[in-house]
């Protein structure tokens, strides 16, 4: 790819790098003692003996990027705390993993906490922080179970007791919070009202949580993968980590793989990786179908056809071609489904996970769905597909949250490649025109 620059330890996209990923899968991989059997915390040990400047300073020059799907520059987030005034400021991580397909966060906290606890550990420095939150959904008690036994090992072992706070000599404690399983949650500002104890919705920006955050307080809100990076790029260096990627989407990050592919699953890659070589480390569409369509980052983002399967999986290659890099959740449909019910599925989502606050969102998403629900038994009304745009015209830019806006793309991209699916919702149920088959459910 002629935009990569050039050097020796170059990573090329379409090769794997197995960082996070690396040691899943082994035996009790999620225990302390392996994490430090394969050089866990040398990268705390390293960010022991800088300075907050020095961490924030490494961190940005790494050009890491948030892996919650915005991709902002993390060390920029980081430098916008204000100075220290001798009151607390907080890390959260946003481990609310509920994007439709998203499955990156809970496999990562599962399989190797301790890495996303010494990311905490090492972010925790160069924010002065003393006190860190894990924020992640109430429904996965297993995974907060695992979470809270790695705090516990983390702790009994020492590794915190010591080099945090505003005098960099504070104990770090580390919060698990369980949510009660709401997508609106996932939002930053929503997620912070929740864990103070209120319903969650989202809150006006500006200010943004780096300058009044959780109890009005600086707060630095992450994501667990853009976390759990942080402790390589202090062991391995700022060097090592942007000699993957492309020009502007330094490092590696988890694909998340699933449906109609012979292997799904989670693939680590460089950013620049392409769709059609992440199908083929998944083994390919699942034998006698082809591609349909897919979407880039879950369910928030456009629907794409095969004509996008060459697109470099970086952040701006994406935007280029229309849509949000995302949490890299990639979803692939064969020629068996029906793009009406797969819309119906995720409106009918958006519809239920609408917090209610503003009205394009709280009105335009139901009847999104009615729409969608008739379309799908095949019992549109002539002029249904116009009201779809219509409605979805209206909640894209005009709501108070991303929720909004994600809510109207598959509605708008799944006519706009299929609109004559769409139409013969006004006489054919989908059931018809896609038979269920049991071999089409994986
Ligand atoms: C200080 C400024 N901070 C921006 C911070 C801001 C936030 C980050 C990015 O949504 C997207 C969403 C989903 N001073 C700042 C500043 N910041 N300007 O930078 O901000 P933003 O608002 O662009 O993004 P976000 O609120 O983090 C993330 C999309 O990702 N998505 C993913 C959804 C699902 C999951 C999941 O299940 N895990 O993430 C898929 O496309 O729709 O648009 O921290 O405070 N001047
Ligand atoms: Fe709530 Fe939807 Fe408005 Fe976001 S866009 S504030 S989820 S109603």
């Amino acid at each position: 790819d002629a935009s990569q620059p050039a050097g020796p330890s170059f990573t090329a996209p379409g090769t794997l790098t197995p960082v996070l990923t690396e040691h899943w899968g082994e035996d009790r991989s999620w225990t302390l003692e392996h994490y430090l059997s394969v050089g866990g915390y040398e990268g705390l040990a390293r960010a022991k003996t800088m300075s907050p400047e020095e961490l924030i300073g490494l961190v940005k020059g790494s050009n890491l990027r948030g892996r919650g799907g915005a991709g902002f520059p993390t060390g920029l987030k980081w430098s916008f705390l204000p100075p220290m005034d001798g009151a607390p400021r907080y890390l959260v991580v946003n481990a609310d993993e509920s994007e439709p397909g998203t499955c990156k966060d809970i496999p990562t906290i599962l399989a190797n906490p301790q890495a996303l606890i010494e990311g905490i550990a090492i972010t925790s420095r160069a924010i002065g922080g003393d006190l860190a939150f894990v924020y992640l959904r109430g429904e996965v008690t297993h995974v907060y179970r695992r979470l809270l036994a790695a705090v516990r090992e983390a702790a009994d072992s020492g590794l915190l007791s010591t080099g945090f706070g505003l005098d960099g000599e504070q104990p770090l404690r580390i919060v698990a919070h369980a949510g009660a399983g709401a997508y609106i949650c996932g939002e930053e500002t929503a997620l912070l009202d929740s864990l103070e104890g209120r319903r969650g919705h989202p809150r006006l920006k500006p200010p943004f949580p780096a300058v009044a955050g959780l109890y009005g307080r600086p707060t630095v809100i992450n994501n667990v993968e853009t976390i759990a990076s942080v402790p390589g790029i202090l062991a391995k260096g700022a060097d090592w980590y942007n000699a993957m990627g492309t020009e502007r989407s330094k490092g590696h990050g988890i694909f998340s793989v699933s449906g109609h592919v012979v292997s799904p699953g989670q693939f680590e890659a460089p950013f620049g990786i392409t769709m059609r070589q992440l199908i083929e480390f998944a083994g390919g569409i699942r034998p006698g179908h082809s591609l349909k369509f897919w979407v880039p980052g879950g369910s928030s983002t456009p629907i794409f056809t095969p004509d996008e399967l060459d697109v470099p999986l970086d952040y701006e290659s994406v935007a280029g071609a229309g849509s949000m890099l995302g949490t890299r959740a990639l979803q692939v449909f064969d020629d068996t489904v029906s793009v009406v019910r797969v819309v119906a599925r995720w409106t009918e989502f958006y519809q239920h996970e609408s917090c209610g606050k503003c009205t394009p969102c709280r009105e335009g998403t139901y009847w999104m769905r009615q729409i969608m629900l008739r379309l799908e038994a095949g019992k549109g009304i002539p002029g249904d597909v116009e009201k779809l745009e219509d409605i979805a015209s209206n909640i894209a830019g005009r709501s108070f949250c991303a929720l909004g806006d994600a809510s109207a793309t598959p509605v708008l991209s799944g006519i706009k490649r299929f609109r004559d699916e769409f139409e013969a919702g006004y006489t054919t149920p989908a059931r018809e025109l896609f038979p269920y088959r049991a071999s089409s459910i994986l």
